[in-house]
């Protein structure tokens, strides 16, 4: 046998090919048995294209895993449409709601006027059943974005679709062929029992926890002692060092465009052209790392902006962010890899010259422990030998160049409250931009971090912060309570921003779970390292126990919603803020 790696590579097609048959011969059986019901043939969403669209919200039946079960649709589909717009058209969108509650489409970072926003009870009352409401608003922006429902836990069963905004002048990305990928958690079961189960056991879906016998090979590497102390601190935290995900595998089924892996959705290539990807999360509660092994990837745009392009092999992408990547194939079949964070599950497809050819899944990764660092505690290198010591610190540790000189705008105080609602406090978070982030800590493979982000265009001219706030992202994981500053959504007066000032926005997280955190109407520009090329996000990630900063003009008027992207967290983790003249 020869190990050329032409041979190898026949010898996997041939293995796929094998396991491909396997599968198809086990999906017939399953109709024919009469007990399972066939797999409805899902169909791929439509692309809608034009300045005018008419949207349905509706119940529509779905066989993802194999029952039938209600989904809430847009237009049939799911995920819904996607749109493509045109920058510097008017966009008018019919959206009539047939379910049999209030609705909204709310357009995920689109800059737009606040009553078009589509947020319940901030910009507009929602959408009644039976009820058409028409937005309308000029498109300002181009690139890669999304829309889904702000009511309830309607984007949980389906009410969510990709935007793709085609630039007035010319893109800066040059590509031969376009493809989306939206990446998806669906569950068979009710949002609603799933926030139930969350509430009563934090830990319901969580099966990554620690057994006696993990206990016993702590206690060889670090001593009887220090594991035990360990222990101690996370039982202290009533935290788990494997609580990386509150919803996992055990009720989700990772959906591409729609398709389970093992429908296995198709890109189709021809040799040597340069294909562009648009990744967006429209999960609820899912972070996904994602790589195409056998390819690099080159990110030339972050939530629709342009950056100077990175070539990478991995990143990760939070709940509600868009990366942009370049990618030119050789002739052969990639798998388009998407795994959970916790690595319950995973999101595949092929990207291949034919659609006969059928990559094969690589293996899933370990789940990583959490380590001190992302308790918030202590510093970059090993505390105890807690800290695997992976992330590229020491003297490289990257951070806004404004830390050396504080206060040089003054912050305003907010309202904080410590008690039941947070159990948990970093006692010394840090800016960790270069930390790829727990569970992608030196697996040999060159991984995204904010670090590497410059926005494409110079943002020199910016000016200055006017002032800073502090918004300390705060829980307790036991009795499954979010908050910002210890104080719910419930509870929370509105932040005041005013027209016309730059802010600086500092967040603190003081828990183990990562926040995607969103605010609306105005974008968030990333520090990330370089004063001049700050990157323009709508949805930034806050790692556990860390500290990320921000800058917003305050150009937008309005009432407009801030909040934690992770569905179940946003009941609590959630501000309005207004904006006053
Ligand atoms: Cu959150």
């Amino acid at each position: 046998m020869d190990d050329h790696p032409a041979a190898i590579q026949r010898r996997r097609f041939l293995q796929s090919v094998a396991v491909s048959a396997v599968l198809a011969r086990t999906l017939l059986s399953a109709g024919e048995g009469g007990s399972a019901p066939a797999p409805i043939k899902r169909r791929e969403s439509l692309m809608l294209e034009g300045t005018e669209f008419f949207l349905t919200l509706e119940r529509t039946v779905v066989n993802v895993s194999g029952s039938d079960v209600l989904a809430t649709t847009v237009n049939g589909m799911l995920p819904g449409p996607t749109l493509k717009w045109r920058e510097g058209d008017t966009v008018t969108i019919h959206v009539t709601n047939n379910l049999p509650v209030s609705s909204s489409i709310h357009w995920h970072g689109i800059i737009l006027p606040f009553h078009m926003d589509g947020v319940p009870d901030i910009s507009f009352k929602g959408i009644a059943p039976g009820e058409t409401f028409t937005y309308r608003f000029p498109v300002r922006q181009s690139g890669t974005f999304w829309y889904h429902s702000h009511t309830g836990f309607q984007e949980q069963s389906g009410v969510h679709g990709t935007l793709v905004i085609v630039p007035k002048d010319e893109d800066p990305v040059v590509s031969d062929r376009d493809y989306v990928v939206s990446l998806f958690d669906w569950s068979d079961e009710n949002p609603e029992a799933i926030y139930r189960k969350l509430k009563l056991h934090s830990d319901y879906y969580n099966f990554n926890q620690r057994t006696a016998g993990d206990f016993i090979s702590e206690v060889k590497s670090e001593g009887f002692w220090d594991a035990l102390q360990h222990r101690a601190m996370w039982n202290r935290m009533r935290m788990s060092d494997r609580d990386l995900s509150d919803v996992t595998g055990y009720t989700y089924t990772y959906l591409l465009n729609g398709f389970t892996e093992a429908e296995d959705w198709h890109a189709l290539f021809e040799t040597g052209e340069r294909i562009r990807l648009r990744f967006v999360n429209q999960s609820a509660m899912t972070i996904f790392d994602v790589r195409i092994p056998g390819l690099k990837m080159t990110v030339v745009a972050a939530d629709g902006n342009p950056v100077k392009p990175v070539k990478i092999d991995e990143f990760r992408i939070a709940v509600a962010e868009t990366y942009d990547v370049i990618v030119e194939p050789e002739e052969r079949a990639y798998c388009i890899f998407a795994q959970s964070i916790e690595r319950s599950g995973y999101a595949a497809a092929t990207l291949a010259p034919r659609a006969e050819m059928h990559a094969a899944r690589p293996a899933m990764d370990p789940p990583q422990p959490l380590t001190m660092a992302d308790m918030g505690m202590g510093g970059m290198t090993g505390e105890g030998g807690a800290d695997t010591g992976a992330m590229k610190c020491g003297g490289g540790m990257q951070m806004p160049k404004e830390e050396g000189k504080k206060h040089m705008w003054p912050i305003t105080p907010l309202p904080m409250r410590r008690g039941v609602g947070t159990t948990m406090k970093a006692a010394n978070p840090r800016y960790r931009l270069d930390d790829p982030g727990v569970g992608l800590r030196e697996n040999g493979r060159r991984v995204l971090t904010y670090a590497d982000l410059r926005n494409y265009y110079s943002t020199a001219d910016a000016p200055p912060p006017d002032r800073e706030i502090v918004l300390h992202l705060t829980g307790n994981m036991e009795r499954y309570m979010w908050s910002i500053n210890g104080i719910r959504y419930a509870d929370a007066a509105p932040l005041t921003f005013h027209y016309g000032e730059r802010l600086r926005i500092t967040f603190v997280n003081d828990t183990m779970m990562i926040h995607p955190m969103h605010l609306h109407g105005m974008w968030s520009d990333l520090e990330t390292g370089d004063e001049a090329r700050l990157v323009r996000k709508h949805t930034v990630l806050v790692q556990p126990g860390s500290k990320i900063s921000y800058r917003v003009t305050v150009n937008a008027e309005g009432a407009w919603a801030y909040h934690c992207h992770m569905l179940y967290h946003m009941p609590g983790m959630f501000r309005k803020v207004e904006v006053l003249p």
